[in-house]
């Protein structure tokens, strides 16, 4: 009998184990535990400055795209143009390690590369778009149209509108702007290239608005002050573009201006004919591509090396290329040229 207990004792932790199979408890069963939903991936777009309209326009593509592959976008962007509120905001996220790729319009590409790198470093793919930061401190670059083009064409327009002769002042965003700077750099290019057709054909120097309208308000009187045979004004810069047409259009158009300007904003001033015409390319059109490049990077499709493709939803097919700078780009296309023959169509879009 004290054996059979003595047995009886060392068996019943065991059968208290088969037991509480029996009953299912917490031992696994063939029915497999569900998966937990995977995250969406988050994109984060910092623009140069939050209520310039253009960077809207471009978050609003983003967003759109984000939306299309089921990521979640982040609006970012400093109060001022300074690459130093940019950097505040890159070292916020990558601490917070809250996205997963960051987009950025470049205030200063050099200021810019450390914290670039960094989030790199933390696993964050970084693109540029709009105004490029250096190779190093990005995967790639979303170029809005050829900027040797766009320098081309906006001083070919303006000694077309002045007749080959005269004065033409030119008002830029801010002085580390990388897509001005390099626009500008192909304008005195043009010039150079052909004495000949610009010899009567005066640009004066660069002066920075630094896309805020009061500021570039005040160089466009400025202009009109000291050079009182001032013939045209270029603006590559959309904030620049509706702070001259407001000065000029107080005048006759005696003084005309071009650049790059929203359809949407210059259309009266196209109709006034102070702005015979202007170019831009479809700033949504910019963030929807760069939305779809971030998530190529995020996923491995693309590394953002020469040859890669990509597919960018409505977009279609892009391909990275080599990009001046020595790094690679995805080019989104040329520059549209606006003038009153199809003003009416594009300023409802953008
Ligand atoms: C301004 C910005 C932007 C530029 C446009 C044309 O709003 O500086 O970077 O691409 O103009």
């Amino acid at each position: 009998m004290r054996n059979f207990i003595r047995y009886a004792v060392r068996l019943l932790p065991w059968l208290l184990v088969l037991a509480s199979c029996r009953g299912g408890g917490a031992v696994p069963t063939d029915t497999p535990a569900p998966k937990p939903t995977p995250k969406p991936p988050v994109y984060a777009l910092i623009v140069k400055e939050k209520t310039n309209p253009y960077m809207l326009k471009m978050y609003e593509g983003f967003a759109a795209a984000c939306e299309e592959i089921g990521a979640v976008p982040v609006f970012e962007g400093p109060g001022a143009y300074t690459a130093d509120a940019q950097i505040e905001i890159i070292e916020r996220l990558v601490d917070a390690r809250s996205v997963d790729a960051i987009a950025i319009a470049a205030n200063d590409a050099d200021a810019l590369e450390p914290s670039l790198r960094a989030a790199m470093n933390a696993g964050i793919s970084v693109l540029s778009l709009d105004s490029s930061v250096n190779p190093g401190g990005r995967m790639t670059h979303i170029q809005q149209a050829s900027p040797e083009l766009i320098g081309r064409v906006l001083i070919q327009a303006a000694w077309s509108m002045v007749g080959g002769r005269g004065k033409v002042g030119l008002i830029s965003s801010t002085l580390y702007a990388t897509n001005q700077n390099l626009w500008i750099s192909w304008m005195l290019k043009e010039i150079e290239e052909n004495p000949l057709k610009y010899k009567d054909f005066e640009l004066l120097p660069v002066l920075y608005g630094d896309d805020d309208p009061d500021k570039s308000a005040e160089a466009a009187l400025l202009l009109l002050e000291t050079h009182r045979d001032l013939g045209a004004i270029i603006t590559p810069s959309v904030v620049g573009m509706l702070a001259v047409g407001r000065v000029l259009e107080a005048r006759p158009p005696d003084v005309v201006f071009t650049g790059l300007g929203l359809p949407s904003e210059i259309a009266p001033f196209i109709r006034s004919g102070h702005c015979p015409w202007m170019y831009l390319w479809n700033p949504i059109d910019i963030g929807y591509l760069a939305s779809w490049s971030a998530h190529a990077l995020h996923t491995g499709a693309i590394t953002g090396a020469v040859g890669d493709i990509l597919t960018a939803g409505r977009l279609g097919q892009r391909f990275v290329t080599v990009s001046a700078d020595g790094g690679t780009e995805i080019l989104l296309g040329d520059p549209v040229k606006f003038d009153s023959g199809n003003i009416g169509e594009w300023e409802l879009v953008y």
